[in-house]
């Protein structure tokens, strides 16, 4: 059977998608930004102003530039902006083939209080929706707080968990999940770990371990790396998924908390300057928050359209 664990996202999806991005973004003052700085029918636009606002919504003075360029390139007019951003945050058709080939193995990687732990939870309940059989592996060993944090989740979506051992080697978690999984056949095998930051060389040699063991025990498993990346950190995750890239190979990213006022246009800077594809976008602190990341929707909602 084929698991639609990562599919495109619904309509339904694609509104809240929408929403989220909006919101951050104030959508009717974010309209009429753009609507003054392209001057419907009017002179040149505004390059400046709009770079004034791409970098007012996070995207960072290299993709902010770059964006412009793409625009004036295309036409010059809103349309050619919006198609501009959802042409880059697209998932190219290999990547949409990764994403859509059901993981052996999840590992969800971040600085502290990212979204890890919930959205490790919130991953397993969508497999278990799309029909899977998950394990949750609990490598945050750092914490006893933190197992205990992803048994409550686990226990609440009736997923099995593997639990470190508090203060042990996440590694050694791992391995314990693996042969789980082995003997259960559990599939994907979604693991969570402890926050640490990208500068810390200690702890992303550790990361860095755990997909070693990983590539020793089962070989034979895909394995995917997803920075989680706290939105509305702005443009401090540039750096956090630059450090992490290095360390532990980022196959894509989970942007959290877009509900909480986040200013989206650093998933435009995380594509243009990483080239990392934006994978999930979390809504919420609910087993549900987790939307399977759709360029298009995102773009309406960042930079709106005229009124339809
Ligand atoms: N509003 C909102 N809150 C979120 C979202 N994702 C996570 N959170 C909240 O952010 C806080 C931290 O989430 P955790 O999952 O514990 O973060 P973590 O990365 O595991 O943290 P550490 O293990 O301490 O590094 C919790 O209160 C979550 O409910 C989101 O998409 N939206
Ligand atoms: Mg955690």
């Amino acid at each position: 059977m084929k698991l639609a664990f990562w599919r495109r996202a619904t309509t339904g999806e694609q509104e809240k998608i929408a929403r989220s991005a909006a919101a951050a973004h104030d959508a009717p003052s974010g309209r009429s930004a753009l609507r003054e700085i392209f001057r419907r029918g009017g002179d040149t636009p505004d390059w400046a102003a709009l770079e004034e606002h791409l970098l007012s919504a996070d995207a960072g003075s290299t993709t902010a530039r770059a964006l412009i360029a793409a625009t004036r390139e295309q036409g010059g007019d809103a349309t050619a902006l919006r198609r501009a951003a959802a042409d880059l945050l697209r998932l190219s058709p290999i990547e949409e083939a990764a994403a859509l080939s059901e993981p052996g193995v999840i590992l969800l990687v971040g600085v502290n209080g990212a979204g890890k732990t919930t959205s490790a939870a919130k991953l397993a309940a969508r497999a278990r929706a799309a029909g899977g059989s998950p394990l949750l592996v609990a490598a945050d060993t750092f914490r006893a707080a933190a197992i205990e944090q992803l048994r409550q989740l686990a226990e609440r979506e009736g997923v099995p968990i593997i639990e470190g051992r508090a203060g042990g080697d996440p590694a050694a978690a791992i391995h314990d999940g693996l042969t789980a999984a082995a003997a259960r056949t559990l599939t994907p095998i979604i693991v969570d770990t402890a926050g640490r930051m990208q500068t810390r060389a200690s702890l992303m040699d550790e990361l860095a371990k755990m997909r070693r063991v990983i590539a020793r025990l089962a070989p034979e498993l895909t394995v995917e790396v997803l920075l989680v990346l706290d939105a509305t950190a702005g443009q401090n995750g540039l750096a956090q998924a630059r450090g992490f890239d290095a360390a532990a190979g980022i196959s894509g990213v989970i942007l959290t908390k877009m509900d909480a006022g986040a200013r989206g246009g650093i998933a435009l800077a995380i594509r243009r300057e990483l080239g990392l594809p934006i994978r999930w976008i979390g809504v919420g602190e609910g087993s549900a928050d987790l939307l399977p990341f759709d360029a298009d929707a995102f773009v309406d909602g960042l930079l709106p359209p005229e009124e339809r």
